[in-house]
């Protein structure tokens, strides 16, 4: 049974929470914690490597236990730890660690003196007033946990783009290998590259359907059969993930295609234009009374009610379809645009490759520059750089640029921006990089206008090139920060200063709405991958999904531009002058 990098994760965090629980040494907490994201973001399938025969490759925060435990979990599906924490504690208590306002000692007393052990339980206890009894409770408690647990119950759970491209390509491609299976396209908001999934749909051109139906449902990872009929089926995967199946003729896939892209909203509309039109359009085609005239292609779908074909990041009904009735629709970004990346780290800070392999990898990748930008002081948990070392680090890149061909160095830094909105470096040495890349990482609970001019702050100081990860967003982790991202906005390119777009599959910050912000205020934006790692430098096509979902052209996007004028643009900033 295929074991993917989710899965692995997934035994991390929970053997993390279980431990948490257990208040365990918080450090080993921790270290399961970053494996976890570590994997989890990891574009290599670790159980190829593994299952290969080949040694793991060194990972961030992955020492030899580590290594070990991940082979555990691709031969096994598990491991020995996981078990035996499990016995001690049942694993849906876990989920109760997720509702704000209860840490790993207020758990540990639900369970010990109320047995409760999931959400329902929980909420049921809180009604009964049960839950106020405890120490350390009260009733102000019960009624915010009860709150809370609603919330939660009420929420679907979705899944990473990233992570739901890990169980979407491999079945997709044993899809493929069915046989009488023509065409596979897994369509829905993964097509539309949205920043989380809620299912996969997955569409086929097949002879049999029956035959395909049959395979679909005896795929290795399901778990549960939801529904399956002659064309269509829907199963539970173990991960949780459910996929759902079409079967289509191929003189309707275009049509078929069309509609299970969505979105609901762009569908709604392409519909009521087609209604205009004296057409009739559904999943099966383009209809004129009963006779059809269009739905082999997208193309003819979108020709039959007068429009280009239109890119699925723009389906979402934000005015592409005016754009397109007036052929303006934008040439989007793609990934091969980009001449380089301005924001990675190395083992300097809490990257895990030298800077020499992070170059070697940026040139792999057809970059003409990189920058290296690791943290500054303030990081103490992430081995920040002081003036010092920072110093010895701009030394070390002049002689690799010395000797490397092929790919230029950029000498920067990730400086963390104070609580008061001043750099976390001087500029003495913020004065000698050739990028500065400004970011918040610490008091996230500041009030709006207190964030707010914080920020603003940093974006006028005049060595700062870039701000890194603008709302602090942590996808279904942590909400961004209370920021007034107008003004933001507009700052940044009063200032010239780029507003990032953080491609690591956990951040996707800016999200694809204020990449249409910038855009539409004409600021600039640098898409970066904030790799820690040289695999990481893979997750930038994530960035591009939501730089496309907002519109932007390569024109709008700094790092797509030759060396040579991008340094004109750090170097006009760093001039003062106004970019407006
Ligand atoms: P998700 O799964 O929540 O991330 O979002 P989607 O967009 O993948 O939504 P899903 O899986 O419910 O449906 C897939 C597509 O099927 C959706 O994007 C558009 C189409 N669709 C579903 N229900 C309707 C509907 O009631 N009307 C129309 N016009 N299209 C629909
Ligand atoms: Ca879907
Ligand atoms: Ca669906």
């Amino acid at each position: 049974m295929p074991v993917h990098n989710a899965d692995i994760a997934g035994v991390f965090d929970e053997i993390a929470d279980l431990l948490e629980i257990q208040e365990a040494n918080p450090f080993r907490v921790r270290a399961y914690r970053n494996a976890a994201r570590t994997v989890e973001n990891l574009s290599l399938e670790l159980a190829g490597a593994v299952g290969s025969g080949q040694r793991l490759p060194k990972l961030p925060g992955i020492g030899a236990d580590l290594a070990a435990k991940i082979e555990e979990i691709v031969r096994t599906g598990t491991c020995g730890l996981l078990v035996r924490l499990r016995k001690e504690l049942p694993a849906g208590v876990t989920e109760l660690l997720r509702v704000p306002g209860l840490g790993p000692k207020r758990v540990k007393a639900l369970y010990r003196d109320l047995a409760v052990k999931t959400l329902p339980q929980l909420l049921r206890a809180a009604e009964q007033g049960r839950v106020r009894e405890l120490q350390g409770f009260g009733p102000a408690r019960e009624t915010q946990i009860a709150d809370a647990v609603k919330r939660q119950l009420s929420k679907a759970r979705r899944f990473k783009l990233a992570v739901a491209t890990q169980y979407a390509r491999p079945f997709a491609d044993y899809l493929r290998g069915v046989r009488g299976v023509d065409r596979v396209e897994v369509a829905g908001s993964y097509r539309r590259m949205r920043d989380t999934v809620g299912d996969l749909d997955i569409l086929v051109t097949a002879k049999a359907a029956e035959a395909v139906m049959t395979r679909f449902a005896a795929y290795p990872e399901v778990a549960e059969t939801l529904a399956k009929g002659e064309t269509r089926a829907s199963v539970l995967l173990r991960s949780g993930l459910q996929v759902d199946l079409r079967v289509v003729d191929p003189d309707c896939f275009g049509a078929a295609l069309h509609y299970f892209t969505g979105s609901k909203a762009h569908n709604v509309a392409v519909r009521r234009m087609a209604q205009r039109k004296g057409l009739k359009i559904s999943e099966y085609g383009v209809f004129r009374g009963s006779r059809r005239i269009a739905g082999e292609t997208e193309e003819s779908v979108y020709a039959a009610v007068g429009l280009p074909w239109i890119a699925p990041e723009l389906r979402e009904d934000r005015g592409e379809l005016e754009a397109a009735a007036r052929g303006e629709l934008p040439k989007l970004v793609e990934l091969g645009d980009l001449t380089g990346d301005l924001h990675v780290h190395t083992k300097a800070s809490d990257g895990h490759d030298t800077v020499r392999d992070m170059a070697l990898a940026a040139k792999a990748h057809g970059f003409a520059y990189l920058a290296i930008t690791d943290h500054s002081q303030q990081q103490r948990v992430a081995h920040g750089l002081d003036a010092t070392r920072l110093a010895k680090q701009i030394g070390e890149i002049d002689r690799l640029n010395g000797e490397l061909g092929g790919i230029t160095l950029l000498k920067g830094a990730e400086v963390d921006i104070l609580d008061d909105g001043a750099l976390d470096l001087p500029d003495s040495i913020l004065g000698k990089l050739d990028v500065v890349v400004a970011a918040v990482h610490s008091r996230f609970d500041l009030p709006r206008a207190r964030q707010t001019a914080r920020i603003l702050k940093a974006l006028d100081h005049p060595l700062v090139n870039v701000l890194a990860h603008p709302t602090g967003r942590l996808i279904e982790e942590r909400e961004p920060y209370d920021v007034d991202m107008a003004r933001i906005v507009r700052r940044a390119r009063e200032r010239g200063v780029l507003l990032e777009v953080n491609a690591q599959p956990s951040r996707l910050d800016l999200t694809d709405v204020h990449c249409r912000m910038a855009k539409d205020e004409g600021a600039l934006v640098s898409l970066d991958s904030d790799a820690h790692s040289v695999h990481d430098l893979d997750d930038l096509r994530f960035g591009i999904g939501q730089a496309r979902r907002g519109w932007l052209e390569a024109r709008d996007v700094a790092n797509t531009r030759p060396l040579k004028e991008l340094r004109a643009l750090l170097e006009r900033r760093r001039a003062g002058k106004r970019t407006a």
